[in-house]
């Protein structure tokens, strides 16, 4: 057993990492760590409940369509994160237009989140892992008014914090407030997350590569090279690498933080700007990548240095371990 600390020792006990704590930080995790209780809750019995299984008949601004857990998730941690008066406006990719709460309490809150509630969605009603990530800001505009959009579109490197639930074969809550990554484990049974992967680092090398090899007809000539490296006969790279593919960013890129490895979602014939969403995947993650020692661009430059323009905008997305990142860039900019 683990000594047992839990999530809410933890930021006490690091309160000096935690810049902003003065208590502020520590509510608005226990927001998000209070919505991931219901949700697992809710999405271990999602097929039982007809209500939270299957699609709404609905599409996000995206385009896609929205399941029942889609909709659901997203009013939990929109609920859950209102009800905390340091949060002033949030952004979700169930949402066309940012949130602003501009109640008397709320317009004093300094702290913005951007949120995709449910990752992986499609995965819902197979029972394979989905997710929830989410990045904090500190507001730019002035405190006393409802925040503006501007708040939103800071580039990544600005994030106060950001994580990911994943619901899997058991519920973990990984984050970082910028000193380093630590995972907690949910335990169901007395509704406590326990520190179980303390300053996680992701190996320098590895040898899964994650990528939807069904566009492979669509990938550019350097893309289509690099998949042909990974599969490459070559025992003194430790190739060919194993194809890892889940279909939920999150659990894909958990897996590779913890074993090493690369995920990829690049741009395509099929998707010009890639598909993963900017603000609220591909920054948290990048960030959360970038802390535990391994690198997450867009194939030409840094993910949490692009300058968002739309709180909506894709971005192409490689992250993973350095080493294999760096092979990557070669193979990608050859
Ligand atoms: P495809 C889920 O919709 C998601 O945003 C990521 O979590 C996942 O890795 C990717 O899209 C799957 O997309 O086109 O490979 O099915």
């Amino acid at each position: 057993m683990h000594n047992l600390i839990t999530l809410g020792e933890f930021i006490i006990k690091n309160q000096r990492d935690f810049p902003y704590a003065k208590g502020q930080l520590t509510n608005m995790f226990s927001a998000i760590t209070l919505a991931a209780k219901v949700m697992n809750s809710q999405i271990n019995k999602a097929g039982l409940v007809d209500e939270l299984m299957g699609k709404v008949g609905t599409e996000n601004v995206q385009g896609e369509e929205q399941k029942k857990l889609d909709v659901y998730a997203n009013k939990l941690f929109i609920n859950a994160l209102k009800a905390r008066n340091e949060v002033c406006g949030i952004a979700s990719e169930e949402e066309e237009e940012t949130i602003i709460f501009d109640n008397e309490s709320a317009i004093n809150g300094k702290y913005i989140f951007l949120i995709d509630p449910i990752d992986g969605s499609s995965n819902i009603e197979v029972n394979v892992s989905i997710g929830t990530v989410f990045a904090i800001y500190r507001r730019i505009s002035p405190i006393g008014k409802p925040a503006i959009l501007e708040d939103f579109l800071q580039t990544g490197r600005n994030q106060v914090g950001a994580g990911y639930v994943i619901f899997g074969s058991s519920t973990m809550f990984v984050f970082t407030t910028g000193n380093g990554v630590n995972g907690f484990t949910y335990d169901p049974s007395i509704g406590v997350f326990y520190l179980s992967h303390p300053n996680l680092k992701i190996p320098q090398d590895g040898n899964i590569y994650s990528i939807n090899e069904g566009n492979y007809a669509y990938f550019s000539d350097n893309m289509k090279a690099y998949v042909n490296y990974c599969k490459e006969i070559d025992e003194a790279s430790n190739r060919p690498y194993t194809g890892r593919y889940i279909g939920s960013m999150i659990a894909d890129l958990h897996r590779n933080i913890l074993k090493g490895g690369v995920y990829m979602y690049p741009n395509s014939q099929k998707s010009p700007q890639g598909k993963l969403r900017l603000l609220y995947e591909c920054n948290p993650m990048a960030l959360l990548i970038e802390q535990a020692g391994g690198m997450a661009t867009n194939g030409q430059q840094p993910i949490l240095d692009i300058e968002p323009t739309d709180i909506h905008e894709r971005t192409p997305f490689y992250g993973g371990s350095m080493h294999m990142m760096e092979q990557l860039h070669k193979i990608l900019h050859a």
